[in-house]
């Protein structure tokens, strides 16, 4: 009975224990999901806008934005226009809880991603990737990964 309690203790912390992507793991996920070349974008630009968002973190929540928003998961989400976290106005246009973006399964924050770049502004939305990857060579990002 210990033991059950036990297993059942941990299985639950586990399961509550977001995730931190490797470099080459993010790559590969991303890949399988359809990312290479998405919108124009390669793999190299995600990820390389993935580690200045959250250093591949996927419960990284961001201080308060200027206007009160914050900034959810593993590529920052955004809660003023992508996602409703219950704290003032949102546009909601992934139709998702911001919280739905801080779990360690990234595939909801995929399908927002694709939204958040065929908007206007594509990758120029995250901050990180047009002061640390845009116009840069990137193929680092990617080297040596099994893709
Ligand atoms: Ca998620």
């Amino acid at each position: 009975m210990k033991a059950l309690v036990l297993t059942l203790l941990f299985l639950l912390i586990a399961a509550n224990e977001a995730k931190v992507y490797s470099r080459c793991e993010l790559a590969s996920r991303l890949k399988q999901d359809g990312m290479d070349g998405y919108h124009g974008f390669s793999l190299d630009d995600w990820v390389c806008m993935a580690f200045h968002e959250s250093s591949f973190d996927t419960r990284a929540v961001g201080r308060p934005n200027r206007n009160g928003s914050r900034d959810y998961g593993i590529f920052q989400i955004n809660s003023r226009l992508w996602c409703n976290n219950n704290q003032g106005r949102t546009a909601n246009s992934c139709n998702k809880f911001c919280n739905d973006f801080i779990d360690d399964d990234i595939t909801d924050d995929i399908t927002c991603i694709k939204r958040v770049v065929r908007d206007r502004n594509g990758m120029n939305a995250w901050i990180g990737w047009k002061n640390k990857c845009k116009g840069r060579n990137l193929s680092e990002w990617t080297r040596g990964c099994n893709l």
